[in-house]
């Protein structure tokens, strides 16, 4: 199964999040756009990983939950990856707080300790909204980076638990399914 941990976000902010990207969308960009259902902030991509280690994976996720606070987290700024004129993901950010960094820490700590590979990328919380087509051509995304600097988004919320999360592929694209979740403590 294909696996990996994430924060998910509240219905109203995730709603709110994907209406305020709307104009993305009526762009006519080459790009497949994320579901409002399937934004999420990806704290852990773990990959292919064997059915019989669910609960070996589950408890290292609670184990780096337990002791972690509730703490607040601010969404808002849109962007692409790696830039906007070659993107290839288009997104809206989070802001980096020092306990989204921890709690990242030790998700990647724990899940290192039971033999996943430690992510060697700087870590950039977002949720995507959508992915350049492969076949684009650069010419097709000429006005995108007017269009993210045009967009509005601020919100926050609060995160109160992390989740490990199960993503099936189909032609129809990403399927994704909370496997368990992991309460931080509250305040
Ligand atoms: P993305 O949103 O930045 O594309 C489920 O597929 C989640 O895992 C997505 O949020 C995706 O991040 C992330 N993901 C998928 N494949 C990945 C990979 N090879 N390396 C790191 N993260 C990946």
């Amino acid at each position: 199964m294909r696996l990996f941990v994430a924060v998910n976000l509240p219905d109203t902010l995730r709603k709110a999040a994907w209406n305020s990207a709307a104009p993305l969308r009526d762009g006519r960009l080459p790009v497949k756009w994320v579901g409002v259902d399937a934004l999420h902030l990806t704290l852990k991509f773990l990959g292919e990983v064997d059915a019989g280690r669910r609960a070996e994976v589950q408890d290292a996720v609670d184990a780096a939950a337990s002791g972690t606070t509730q703490f607040a987290l601010p969404v808002l700024g849109f962007g692409a990856f790696p830039n906007p004129r070659r993107a290839r993901v288009i997104w809206l950010g989070c802001d980096s707080v020092p306990e989204l960094e921890l709690l990242q820490h030790r998700v990647e700590q724990r899940m290192s300790d039971i033999g996943f590979p430690l992510e060697v990328r700087p870590f950039h919380p977002h949720l995507t909204l959508g992915r350049v087509r492969r076949d684009a051509r650069p010419a097709s995304l000429a006005g995108l980076d007017d269009l993210l600097q045009r967009l509005q988004f601020q919100a926050q919320t609060v995160v109160k638990s992390v989740d490990l999360m199960q993503s099936e592929l189909s032609r129809a694209g990403a399927r994704y399914t909370r496997l368990h979740c992991a309460k931080l403590d509250s305040q």
